[in-house]
């Protein structure tokens, strides 16, 4: 029997696999909201080597959101995980032994507030996916009609990070235990600024008359950042192979690519762990770095994951082979429609940048499905291709892949198959709402204004678009008559 990875099987490890922090010794710091894997690939990673470099009590907090999998695989192993980077010269392994303790959210809600709520706690971080933040991505405010938030409204419920926000800084002004941070990590545009409008909005909400919201006004940050690492779900065979070079058993390993990159408004209440002596960047506007990003990279992810199950590419590698039309038109959509839409900080080589995000893309190493790109397509679209498709139409351009791919979405969602006929699921919280809305039909107009007339993902401007309507209805007629790869192959010239 494989004994399982924890403090008492670090002596058996390999040289030089060993977390770079005293686990035992390291005290908590930071409160993180949402352990997923690229949490663990990112966040934890940046943390541990910063305080190798420069100590500080920065240990990690960690609670799992909606159900308590995480807990369950890192508990019995003292919270060490295993990071395996990829890459086509091979797999590099180290364990991470900054996650000190682990919550279930729902499990544990009081021990969740009283950790938000100490003194020691000077960062609340967060990762809970774009859909996490229960808001309007079309305006960015609460979703006050969402059943998990007017439920947390009505019975002072944790269901909601943003609940679970306010609870924990109530608690916090009770006991006087001082300013605080709350940094989002998650792919929003000015992510900082509105997740302090959500957890303003319910604090309205929750404690109108009582003070907190000024309190949270004058005592506690949410600085903007911008995060990147391209980091697929673990698989069985992942677990086993890491197994198989360490010796031991790790339920809770992550995989990733060697690329990483984090870039941090500099706006701390209460002191920060120095992770700019593990490589992020501190800097005032991350405004631009975050456009970048979530045109260039996530706008190209979810372009071509949409058009690649549609094409039956299961993994984003083999949708970026040399014979598949994507990579060309990849570097269409990024030259063409995004780069105008750009503000480039000094110093920076954009078309370096978009190499190598091609580069990254087509990593052998990172079996990172298209499927798992493809979901939350309602919350992801209009940061990662409508804004730049508003930009180009306000100039008075024609961008026709960023359309392409919003085409390809609205075709994965309403035939639910790929054009080989296999099955598709479409995972999104307003999943049932569109196939309620389309009814089973597939024709290109109606499709095209029904799923157009949903405010929560396409604002007015794009919706009384008439010309770029009638684009998507020709993209999308292609897309039903010739496949997602010839019509790719036809776009990308
Ligand atoms: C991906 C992102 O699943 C997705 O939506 O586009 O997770 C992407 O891999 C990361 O943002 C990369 O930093």
């Amino acid at each position: 029997m494989t004994p399982r990875l924890g403090l008492a099987t670090l002596e058996q490890l390999p040289a030089g696999v060993a977390p770079r922090v005293d686990s035992r010794a390291l005290r908590v710091g930071i409160v993180h909201l949402g352990i997923g894997a690229f949490h663990r690939a990112h966040q934890a990673v940046y943390t541990e080597d910063a305080i190798a470099a420069q100590g500080g009590d920065w240990g990690i907090c960690a609670v799992t959101q909606r159900t308590p999998a995480v807990v369950e695989q890192l508990r019995p192993q003292d919270g060490l995980y295993t990071l395996a980077q990829r890459d086509g010269d091979g797999e590099r392994l180290r364990v991470i032994g900054v996650e000190r303790e682990l919550y279930w959210a729902q499990a544990d809600a009081e021990t969740v507030r009283s950790r938000i709520g100490a003194p020691t706690t000077r960062v609340v971080t967060l990762t809970v996916t774009e859909k996490g933040y229960h808001h309007d991505p079309a305006t960015s405010r609460l979703a006050l009609n969402d059943p998990a938030v007017a439920a947390d409204l009505a019975d002072g419920g944790i269901r909601t990070v943003v609940a679970q926000l306010a609870r924990g800084l109530a608690q916090r002004r009770r006991d006087d235990a001082g300013p605080v941070t709350v940094l989002c990590c998650d792919n929003l545009p000015d992510n900082g600024e509105v997740l302090r409008g959500l957890v303003a909005d319910f604090v309205h909400r929750a404690t109108a008359s009582d003070g907190l919201g000024d309190w949270v006004a004058a005592n506690v940050t949410f600085p903007s950042t911008m995060v990147d690492r391209i980091t697929p779900a673990t698989t069985e065979a992942d677990l086993a192979g890491i197994a198989a070079v360490l010796g031991v058993r790790d339920e809770g390993a992550v995989v990733t690519e060697p690329f990483t990159q984090w870039v941090i408004e500099d706006a701390f209440a209460s002191g920060r762990p120095a992770w700019e002596r593990a490589g992020a960047i501190m800097t005032d506007d991350v405004g631009p770095y975050e456009q970048i990003k979530l045109r260039l990279l996530n706008g190209a992810h979810s372009a071509l994951a949409y058009l690649a199950v549609l094409a039956d590419a299961e993994l984003v590698s083999d949708a970026m082979a040399p014979d598949a039309p994507f990579g060309a038109l990849l570097r269409r959509l990024m030259a063409v429609d995004v780069a105008p839409t750009l503000s480039v900080p000094e110093g920076f080589d954009l078309a370096a940048y978009q190499d190598e995000l091609l580069q990254r893309f087509a990593n052998p190493a990172l079996r990172h499905r298209t499927i798992q790109i493809a979901m939350d397509g309602s919350q992801k679209l209009p940061m990662r291709l409508l804004g730049t498709i508003r930009d180009r139409r306000r100039a008075g351009a024609e961008p026709v892949v960023a359309s392409l791919g919003v085409a390809a979405w609205m075709r994965f969602v309403s035939a639910r198959r790929s054009d080989g006929g296999r099955a598709l699921t479409v995972d999104d919280p307003l999943a049932d709402t569109i196939a309620e809305r389309l009814g089973g039909r597939e024709d290109p107009e109606p499709v095209v204004d029904t799923l157009l007339g949903m405010s929560q993902i396409f604002d007015e401007e794009l919706a009384a678009d008439t010309a770029w309507r009638a684009l998507l209805v020709d993209q999308l007629t292609a897309l039903l008559r010739d496949g997602a790869a010839r019509t790719a192959r036809h776009v990308a010239g």
